[in-house]
């Protein structure tokens, strides 16, 4: 029997801890390949476009084929693009990779060119509501080793601004049949965060990486000056500074400061930055392996960003599951111009129900030897919990514009 045939392809939507869309595919010689397709607030359209659409035309087909299935499924399909279609052909290959590891008894980074460095700077976040709160996340975080942070505020004025979390924990979905409804001050901000790196960098030296997300809030003028009011203070990057659908702001940008600038979380395809690596517009490209349609295009994007000095700063909020963290952590091992590693951490009940190699010491992210992604899903435990609605949260001015969120 081929051990690289396909037999079946299956979608469990469950909520350990939080909502994920897993894949199980599963080939004829018994071998298991797991994909992560959760897409926050959106779980259910991406689990839709699978079972409906995408598995049912796996049986069959090799494993190994993985360049030739994602064009079956993104050419195939006419319609392009889109965080729904990307995130399901995302998750399909992923676990294609998965398997080839597996069956080859490998990692996959020795099969995307191997090991480049042995651990990857990786950095989480802290969320303080007031700064007094922020510079205390931020201490804790460097005692817990992290040598890169991201440094977000509560703004005096804002009742429930971007990014900060109750007790330390942030998770922007909120359960219920109703988006939270955030406020938000362009001019509150601008004339607050400048500050609040002033007082890091006092409190903790130049030694530390420091990063920071406008969450698609700013024009690209009001980017420029928070770009330039932050100078001083040598970010690593600043994040996602306008909505990034359109890319020539970022020219702007850039031409009037010299902070490092980071963007694509939001991302699907190449022809979302394509301009903005051949025109050296930002710094760092920051796709989520699983949203932007997986391990394939990935690898693809981080090889044509190297030489415009662009490296990689893969998303890896909570929201995706650790299988697709470990698929970001894969990329990150095997290409020459990686930049950084986003990881904000899971529940207990995420981390049971998906054990993994993959592990966080010394302010670093390391992979093992483990074949495949080394991420395990334990299926039983994972369907006890329910999946429940959840909606990220909308996001108004104060005199109830809708605005970015
Ligand atoms: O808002 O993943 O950099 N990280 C982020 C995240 C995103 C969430 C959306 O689901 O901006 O917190
Ligand atoms: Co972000």
């Amino acid at each position: 029997m081929k051990r690289d045939i396909i037999e079946s392809a299956e979608v469990i939507v469950c909520s350990p801890g939080r909502n994920f869309v897993t894949v199980k595919i599963t080939t004829k010689a018994g071998y298991i390949g797991y994909g992560d397709a959760t897409l926050n607030g959106r779980e259910l359209a991406v689990a839709a476009y699978l079972e409906h659409y995408l598995c049912p035309l796996l049986e069959g087909r090799s494993v190994f084929q993985t360049e030739d299935i994602w064009n079956y499924f993104y050419k195939g399909a006419y319609w392009r693009k889109g965080p729904v279609t990307m995130t399901a052909i995302g998750a399909i290959d992923m676990a294609l990779w998965d398997l080839k590891g597996k069956i080859l008894e490998t990692p996959v980074y020795n099969l995307l060119g191997g090991k480049s460095r042995s651990k990857m700077l990786t950095y989480t976040h802290a969320n303080g509501k007031n700064l007094e709160d922020t510079l205390k996340r931020v201490e804790e975080l460097k005692k817990a080793s992290f040598e890169a942070i991201r440094v977000q505020c509560g703004i005096p004025g804002i009742e429930k601004a971007y990014g900060i979390g109750e007790k330390g924990i942030y998770e922007p979905a909120i359960k219920g049949n109703k988006p939270f409804e955030e406020s938000w001050s362009t001019p509150k901000y601008l004339n607050f965060i400048p500050s609040v790196f002033e007082e890091v960098r006092k409190e903790f030296g130049e030694d530390l990486h420091l990063l920071h997300d406008s969450h698609h809030r700013l024009t690209p003028t009001e980017a420029a000056r928070l770009a330039k009011d932050l100078e001083p203070y040598h970010l690593f990057w600043l994040e996602d500074v306008t909505p990034a659908e359109h890319q020539e702001s970022f020219a702007q940008i850039k031409q009037k400061s010299v902070t490092p600038l980071a963007v694509g979380e939001v991302f699907n395809t190449i022809h979302d930055a394509h301009h903005l690596i051949s025109n050296q517009s930002i710094d760092y490209i920051r796709m989520t392996v699983s949203h932007g349609g997986g391990i394939t295009p990935m690898l693809k994007i981080a090889h044509f960003a190297e030489p415009y000095h662009i490296k990689t700063g893969c998303h890896g909020p909570s929201d995706i599951s650790p299988i697709a963290l470990a698929a970001c952590l894969h990329v990150d091992t095997a290409i020459n111009n990686f930049g950084i590693q986003e990881y904000m951490g899971y529940s207990e009940t995420t981390e049971e129900a998906f054990p993994h190699e993959y592990y966080f010491e010394n302010g670093h992210l390391h992979l093992t030897e483990a074949p495949g992604l080394g991420v395990d899903f334990n299926e039983t435990f994972a369907r006890k919990f329910e999946y429940e609605k959840a909606y990220l949260p909308i996001n108004r001015l104060e005199d109830g514009t809708m605005f970015n969120w």
